[in-house]
């Protein structure tokens, strides 16, 4: 599975997803990297860059707005403060791909004109004008499912059906952006691990990741140090790193494509070890 794509500046780019991709995550946030809580560090943040890429990340994950449960909302300027300076820091020095964690259509735009490959939203491009830029910039889009709002969508999420209410909504958001021209063979799903869901619903999404592999749409999973992965070791965010590793290897087994994770280092351990399983008779 390959996703070939031209880039705005219509240079050729390839997201090859005949092994399992890792995403490194990048927060461009006040609270990850900022000097006395007031500048953000450019310099901070392309050091953790290049550190993630030695590590053996293929793709950095660049996001300005916060989406923890109860995260303070980014206004427009704001995000694109954050976002479009480092995107286009990380693009000077880096061949890797970049994707842009958001849900502005601007942002988008600005980010693909500085050099960003993927779009990655939580919100699926419902936000006003997100489908329509996505459609002209012509770029991989992720998909993801989220119950509610990173406001209140932990206060008490209820499906019929989790698997059902999660792949319904995936495939209305397909057919969306199908209908404003977005290429099939560009996009991305992915459950949504933590976004208005319990821990039950995700450890049943987790379980039957394969029912979103078996669309045939290449799928992304973000495991690392959610609270799912606290709830059942009872570990702090900090000492997530085995449990994360463990769920990503469960999404892999399970055909994910894309691993989106802090710590990339353990990640591409385990990965070696997986693809060691499969390549032998
Ligand atoms: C931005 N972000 C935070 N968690 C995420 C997840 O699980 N998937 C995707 N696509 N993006 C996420």
């Amino acid at each position: 599975m390959q996703i070939h794509f031209k880039n705005y500046q219509q240079k050729d780019r390839l997201l090859d997803l005949t092994r399992p991709q890792i995403m490194g995550i990048l927060n461009f946030t006040p609270d990850s990297f900022s000097d006395s809580g007031k500048f953000f560090s450019l310099d901070k943040a392309l050091f953790q860059v290049e550190r993630m890429l030695n590590e053996g990340a293929d793709i950095i994950d660049i996001g300005g707005e916060s989406t923890r449960p109860n995260a303070a909302t980014v206004t427009l300027e704001q995000e694109l403060e954050r976002v479009v300076p480092l995107v286009e820091a990380v693009r000077a020095r880096f061949d890797c791909l970049i994707s842009v964690d958001s849900s502005k259509a601007e942002v988008f735009k600005q980010s693909a004109m500085a050099g960003a490959d993927i779009l990655n939203d939580i919100r699926a491009l419902t936000e006003p004008h997100a489908l329509d830029v996505a459609a002209e910039l012509a770029l991989p889009v992720c998909l993801m499912h989220m119950q509610g709002n990173p406001q209140n969508m932990q206060q008490n999420p209820v499906y019929d059906d989790v698997l059902e209410d999660v792949a319904d909504f995936l495939n209305q958001r397909i057919f969306e952006c199908m209908r404003a021209g977005i290429p099939k063979e560009h996009i991305i799903l992915d459950p949504g691990f933590g976004f208005g869901k319990s821990v039950q619903h995700n450890f049943i999404l987790l379980k039957h990741l394969k029912a979103f592999v078996d669309s045939g749409f290449p799928v992304l999973a973000g495991l690392s140090r959610k609270s799912m992965l606290g709830a059942v070791t009872g570990k702090p965010v900090e000492q997530r790193v085995a449990a994360s590793v463990a769920g990503a290897l469960i999404a892999v087994q399970h055909g994910a494509k894309i691993i989106r994770v802090h710590d990339v280092a353990e990640t591409a351990d385990m990965l070696k070890v997986w693809l060691a399983v499969q390549e032998c008779e």
